[in-house]
């Protein structure tokens, strides 16, 4: 068996999100967010469930830090509800929204766990929605004044931050594809949207750093390594523009003052609704860049397509014969290895951290109480190893947040997918480490592990 180690302070962590765990949604003069009116309409989420109660971690703070203790977890990677400080998008901040954050903050920093918030994971305003949401250019204003007034709260204790999560997730599937939140299907919202959210991303980063210096800020961006699902030269050039549109639309923006080529012809400027100096306002000068992980993405050339992108995806894996989790997703671990080296690659070696990875598998107590999900171990020694390895082969990759700490309400499927290292049973709220959990507190104790897969 062959020994998988990190470096020296490697931050081992769990990742959870507002909406998905915290419940109390209607205390402490809490707002409404789009996922309260998304999931509260019929025929959104599976099953009708809702985030009104979730993990209800609003009410057990103390408990869930003890989970990250016993899981030996540097750092925690959570979400701050934008609803929770300003309940209508704007305006003063509410105390008891950020109090809530800040006994969170001084818990795991009186345990030596690092804050590692997200500003924004999903759960806008209602009312900033009700206004035209994110393909309306004011809502990037608004966002960095929110940004701005957190940091100008948290700023004395929490240096490393996240600006956004997935940026590329909430607005396709929030505004073209209409399957979560806000539930629009409209191409050219979807395009005035990237363009607000790159916006929005220089101009929070700014107003952080204008209230405290030293902080370390970088987004989570959703990643998928992108192949050629055909033999065909168009096969693969379709696979280099879905990368372009998927993994770094949000990337090069920020860090190069430019929109990568996903568009067979051309930007479409207009309809994004690009003006003359944006590309300098959308700038912003990441400390790191989080990595979202989960699987690969095969694509074909596409002939016909009015959007001009000519790109088909053609499924995770283009066969049924590969391993799946219960989410039907395929584990191919490689994909971590190879987006770490890209991102590598192509931005002069970056810092990296690796914000989210993990599976859903639907296992759960047995009768003496005990979860033995030994597929999600082996699941997580196969990423891990990969991780590893690009860190051998050069990638600056600083820490790792299995996804997640909890299960949770995991957005349109409800709660019928389970991600977490800990169980968690919805009509009590009973918490119990699954294996993977004990497993993963051992490799954070040790850095390392003794593989017992064979990599190819
Ligand atoms: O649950 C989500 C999370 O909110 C964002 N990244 C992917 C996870 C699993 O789907």
């Amino acid at each position: 068996m062959a020994r998988v180690s990190f470096p020296e302070g490697f931050q081992w962590g769990t990742a959870t999100a507002s909406y998905q765990i915290e419940g109390g949604v209607r205390e402490d003069g809490r707002g409404e967010s789009i996922w309260d009116r998304f999931s509260h309409t019929p025929g959104n989420v599976l099953g009708g469930d809702n985030g009104d109660v979730a993990c209800d971690s609003y009410h057990r703070l103390a408990e869930d830090v003890a989970l990250l203790r016993e899981l030996r977890c540097t750092s925690y990677r959570f979400s701050i509800a934008w609803p929770r400080i300003q309940p209508e998008g704007k305006g003063p901040i509410l105390e008891a929204g950020i109090d809530y954050y800040r006994r969170l903050v001084d818990a795991l920093l009186a345990c030596g766990i690092r804050p590692f918030p997200t500003l924004y994971h999903w759960d806008l305003p209602q009312r900033l929605e009700d206004d035209g949401g994110w393909p309306e250019r004011d809502t990037a204003g608004r966002f960095a004044d929110y940004a701005g007034a957190v940091v100008g709260a948290l700023g004395d204790r929490v240096a490393d931050w996240m600006i956004f999560n997935e940026p590329s997730v909430f607005t396709s599937l929030g505004y073209a594809l209409g399957v979560h939140a806000p539930g629009r299907r409209d191409v050219d919202a979807f395009l005035r949207a990237t363009h607000v959210v790159n916006l929005a991303q220089g101009e929070a980063c700014r107003a952080m750093r204008s209230e405290h210096s030293g902080l370390r800020i970088g987004t989570a961006f959703n990643t998928s390594a992108c192949e050629p699902g055909g033999d065909d030269e168009a096969d693969a050039a379709a696979a280099e523009r879905w990368h372009a549109l998927t993994n770094v639309w949000f990337v090069e923006p920020a860090l190069l003052g430019r929109y990568p080529d996903a568009f067979v012809t051309g930007l479409p400027a207009d309809r994004m609704g690009i003006r003359d100096g944006d590309l300098e306002r959308t700038r912003a000068d990441l400390d790191f860049l989080g990595i979202n992980l989960y699987n690969r993405t095969l694509l074909r050339h596409q002939g016909e397509d009015p959007n001009g992108l000519h790109v088909l995806p053609v499924g995770p894996s283009g066969g049924d014969e590969g391993e799946k989790t219960d989410f039907g997703w395929e584990v191919w671990p490689n994909a971590l290895r190879d987006i770490l080296l890209r991102f590598t690659r192509d931005y002069d070696t970056p810092v990296l951290e690796v914000t989210e990875n993990g599976c859903a598998y639907g296992d759960g107590p047995d009768e003496r109480g005990h979860v033995a999900d030994t597929r999600r171990i082996r699941f997580y020694e196969g990423y891990l190893a990969a991780v590893a390895e690009a860190i051998a082969a050069g990638a600056d990759v600083r820490g790792y947040h299995a996804w997640s700490l909890l299960d949770n309400f995991e957005w349109a499927e409800g709660f019928s997918q389970r991600f977490g290292l800990v169980h968690v049973d919805f009509a009590t709220g009973a918490r119990t480490v699954k294996a993977s959990g004990r497993w993963y507190a051992q490799v954070a104790t040790e850095n390392g592990f003794e593989a017992s897969l064979e990599r190819d």
